[in-house]
């Protein structure tokens, strides 16, 4: 009876043959089927004019059906779908309206029961539109979890057989959120299956509607091809990486995709698969709230974007377990996005000073002979890295003596200057070396940690040192492993921090040395998008196995797993002290762990831009330890270029100058003695920042708040701000503008509506949310401090040992009530449980009333002094005629132009309480 009756309608529907199987005779798998499955056949009887459901008001309503790029009339139909050519959807660029879409009632999945859960709701659905992918769910399952206020859970997977799930330590919560924000509704009893998530807007009380799948593209679940779509409240969407592109995505009929790829970003493909996974998107509403959604699955997939405004998240792989904040600004977003995938690591003091890095140094001489002339340029340096040539035959945890010279030697002298070491690392286990020769393969080996392929022998492919096994840090025994390796290298070459490349994974021959097979999950129906269309070109099989499961479901976890073990194993090596790490592959998660670069850029203008947008989506991704090879890794840089790049990247939060062995060297003391100066100029800045930057990195750590931000986080009221990034802010309080194009003196930046001070005079800029021409000479970054903040500074010295010792500084910048405030986190910098054990110093800094009063909150920390040498006030409201220090007199300046005033040579004791007044 049921079948006859879909049959029928089925066939109206398409006007073509059959479906393909049988849809009804699988329903008696978990349960039989009762009468509600009629009464929905009855009433979707009713609508049989193919025309009247093919007929969509709008062309921006198609939701693509033929998602391959091959649209032919044939195969639309017989997926029951319409065919009415206008477009032609092509890969990532906009391509304009799908020629072919789903009918409205295109069903998907019948809601077969709603009900109550401990935790939210829970459903039953049950396959109503049999789709043309095979090994669909006959029933699913739909959960909503109420996990927090400002945060709901929902979960699609199948009920009869478990599913592959992303194995990230997220919250487990057992008891539902008891004042929620949102709303959460299921379509009925009966009904083809929708899903609303709705919250009302604090300042308005209207309803803001963020996930809505009615009437979307339907829902589909089979065991390799998921789909699940939804209207989107605006078109402001941000987030899904890594990619190429604007920080604003365009979705005009654009595409995502993501699976983690060795990819230097391909000029004209910014449609392009990188390094990094990051299913998550945020998006800015029409009034200035803000909400985010992570969809928490490691599968290949496509994210549609159509500016209806609507999105499909399409997906080979696992479960739909999708995650949504509420919000409602963009800073709380990230903080309840963070609450989930994990806060940031802190970092160690050391690493937001500067890091040198080159492939081509060649030998330990010339590396420090490197070290030196930055020195000697009296350029501030803390960190000195190696890449592949410090190891013996590109070998893994190896220094290779006889061409490289004396590594820990090299490393030695580098501590002596108080400076730090950290060498590249390399996924790719040398496997081809005689028996007993290469200790790092045999023990793998032995403990049986490396990666095999589909038949279960040893996956091996290649990488620098020739043929190579992988370790598979999916399995626990693998971080013993590594870290077994980590501290037996930490054991001769005393390093303090790691760098981990290649680990997407990356692979010189496709798929292994013998090629992959040709099975569903090396060569699935549905590919997404990626680039080569394969999802092993460059790397190996999705059929290859480990210890969680088919690499098909955790190829994009590799950098992830490879940065969770390293902290792990540096955690056992560094006893007491932070890890740092830079992964070049990352996923949802991985800036728990460690920090990022975005790859391999070249030495442009445009990759200048582009690093920009890297680091803001890094930012919302909770890695804010990120940065970009400055100067560019690939082609030779120019000395403006380098210029102009050393400034933005003093205003990165990982400021690493790195570039390959081919090209000019460019470190900041390579080129013209006025480039040298200007470096060392903007470095001392840099420098003097670090103690606000790094209580930023503190609030981040403890509470997920975001470090560099886009403007928009800080004027979410402003339109203006959704689309700039090509300007940044450190925190509240530091706007950063650099010239990211060849010759120009000038440049034109966006001052949003506030008071703003010029960092260097102290002039006053009344923003008044429009552009600005500001005066750009070849050795200046414009930097504008917000009124209304305190930003606690230090003086600059060479390196991080020594500036830490300075006396402080305080930046006060006065808003129009002449009020201000900041904080300080003060700490060793680089004890691992530091913040634990509640060892740190927290000072509160508050201007009211034309008193400054400084107290320190916390005191833990006692070991150091800290001593207040100089105060900075801007925007004051005229000459004092006296200032005094906690009821001294003291001596201060005044320029009466910028209306500045200056209170240096002093030298405060900051554990006791201080209050500096003027009259
Ligand atoms: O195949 O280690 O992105 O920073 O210098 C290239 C050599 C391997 C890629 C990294 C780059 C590094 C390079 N590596």
């Amino acid at each position: 009876m049921e079948k006859a009756f879909w049959t029928v309608i089925l066939l109206i529907l398409c006007k073509v043959g059959t479906l393909k199987g049988d849809v009804l005779s699988e329903y008696g798998r978990k349960k039989s089927y009762s009468t509600d499955h009629e009464l929905f056949v009855k009433e979707m009887q009713i609508k049989t004019n193919f025309d009247d459901l093919c007929a969509v008001p709008s062309d921006d309503l198609r939701f693509n059906c033929l998602q391959g790029d091959n649209a032919s009339k044939e195969t639309c139909l017989e997926r029951g779908c319409c065919w009415n050519p206008i477009g032609n959807y092509g890969s990532g660029a906009s391509a304009g309206p799908p020629s072919c879409y789903y009918p409205t009632n295109y069903v998907g999945y019948t809601v077969s029961e709603v009900k109550n859960s401990s935790m939210g709701i829970s459903a039953e659905l049950i396959l109503s539109t049999k789709s043309y992918y095979p090994d669909e769910s006959v029933f699913l399952f739909a959960d909503v979890l109420y996990e927090t206020d400002s945060r709901v859970r929902l979960r699609i997977g199948d009920s009869n057989r478990s599913r592959y799930e992303v194995p990230l330590n997220v919250p487990n919560v057992k008891t539902p959120a008891l004042n929620r924000k949102y709303d959460v509704r299921i379509s009925g009893f009966g009904q083809r299956f929708s899903l609303t998530v709705s919250a009302k807007s604090p300042s308005s009380n209207n309803t803001r509607v963020l996930i809505n799948s009615t009437g979307a593209a339907p829902l589909i679940f089979s065991d390799q091809f998921i789909q699940f779509s939804t209207f989107l409240p605006s078109q402001y969407l941000y987030g899904l990486g890594q990619y190429r592109g604007p920080l604003l995505h365009n979705i005009n009929w654009t595409r995502r995709t993501i699976w983690n790829r060795d990819q230097f970003v391909p000029v004209g493909n910014v449609g392009a698969n990188l390094y990094g996974s990051h299913p998550f998107y945020l998006v800015m509403e029409e009034d200035g709230n803000a909400h985010g959604v992570f969809l928490l699955n490691s599968n290949a997939m496509d994210i549609d974007l159509q500016p209806t405004p609507a999105l499909a998240w399409r997906t080979i792989g696992g479960i739909i377990d999708m995650y949504v904040f509420i919000g409602p600004t963009p800073a709380d977003v990230i903080r309840q996005y963070t609450d989930v995938i994990g806060h940031p690591f802190m970092p160690p003091y050391w690493s937001l000073g500067y890091h040198q890095s080159r492939w081509g140094y060649k030998t330990a001489n010339r590396t420090l002979e490197v070290v030196d002339r930055v020195r000697a340029a009296g350029i501030p340096q803390d960190v000195q890295w190696n890449d592949l040539e410090y190891s013996d035959g590109q070998k893994d945890f190896t220094t290779g003596y006889n061409v490289f010279g004396d590594q820990p030697a090299l490393v030695a002298e580098i501590h002596k200057r108080q400076m730090r070491y950290i060498m590249i690392t390399d996924c790719g286990i040398s496997s081809n070396q005689p028996a007993g020769k290469y200790p790092p393969y045999d023990i793998g080996f032995e403990m049986d940690i490396f990666i095999k392929n589909y038949t279960g022998d040893l996956l091996v492919g290649k990488c620098w040192p020739g043929e190579t096994v992988w370790p598979d840090f999916t399995n626990p025994k693998t971080t013993d492993y590594w870290s077994q390796m980590i501290q037996n290298y930490h054991s001769k070459v005393p390093f303090d921090g790691i760098w981990i490349d290649m680990n997407e994974m990356s692979n010189f021959v496709d798929g292994s040395v013998h090629g992959c097979t040709d099975n569903k999950y090396d060569h699935p129906l549905y590919m997404p998008h990626v680039t080569n269309g394969s999802l092993y070109r460059k790397s190996i099989c999705p059929s290859a196995r480990q210890y969680l499961g088919l690499n098909y479901n955790v190829h994009s976890l590799y950098g992830y797993t490879e940065t969770k073990a390293t902290y792990t194993a540096l955690q056992k090596t560094l006893t007491g002290k932070r890890p740092f790490i830079i992964s070049r592959s990352t996923f949802a998660g991985s800036g728990h762990y460690g920090g990022n670069w975005n790859g391999d850029n070249h030495a442009t203008y445009v990759d200048m831009h582009s690093s920009i947008i890297d680091i803001l989506n890094a930012n919302m991704f909770g890695i804010p330890m990120m940065g970009a090879c400055v100067c560019g890794f690939l082609e030779d840089t120019t000395e403006q270029l380098c210029q102009r790049w050393t400034q933005l990247g003093s205003f990165y939060p990982f400021y690493w100058n790195h570039n390959e062995r081919w090209y000019i060297p460019q470190d900041p003391a390579a080129f013209s003695e006025e480039m040298a100066k200007s470096s060392r100029k903007v470095h001392l800045i840099r420098y003097s920042f670090l103690p606000y930057f790094y209580t930023l990195f503190y609030d981040s750590h403890v509470n997920g708040d975001i470090v560099v931000r886009p403007l928009f986080f800080e004027y979410p009221n402003d339109k203006n701000t959704f689309s700039i990034d090509k300007q940044f802010m450190w925190g509240p309080c530091l706007l950063v503008t650099p010239v990211l194009e060849e010759d120009q003196q000038q440049v034109s930046g966006y001052v949003p509506k506030d008071v703003w001070y010029d960092f260097y005079t102290g002039q006053k800029i009344n923003g008044n949310g429009t552009y600005q021409t500001l005066d750009a000479p070849l050795d200046k970054i414009n930097l504008h401090i917000r009124a209304g903040c305190i930003i606690p500074m230090q003086n600059p010295a060479l390196n991080t040992v020594k500036s830490r010792k300075n006396r402080f500084r305080l930046l006060v910048a006065l808003n129009s009530a002449l009020e201000a405030s900041g904080n300080l986190m003060w700490d060793d910098g680089e004890s691992i449980d530091s913040i634990e054990k509640g060892v740190i110093n927290r000072l509160d800094f508050v201007v009211q009333k034309r008193t400054l009063v400084v107290s320190m909150t916390e005191s833990g920390y006692k070991t150091e002094r800290m001593t207040l040498g100089s105060v900075d006030i801007f925007g004051m409201d005229g000459k004092p005629s006296t200032v005094l220090m906690n009821g001294h007199r003291v001596k201060f300046s005044y320029d009466s132009t910028n209306k500045v005033l200056q209170i240096t040579g002093i030298a405060e004791n900051l554990f006791r309480d201080l209050v500096v007044n003027w009259k």
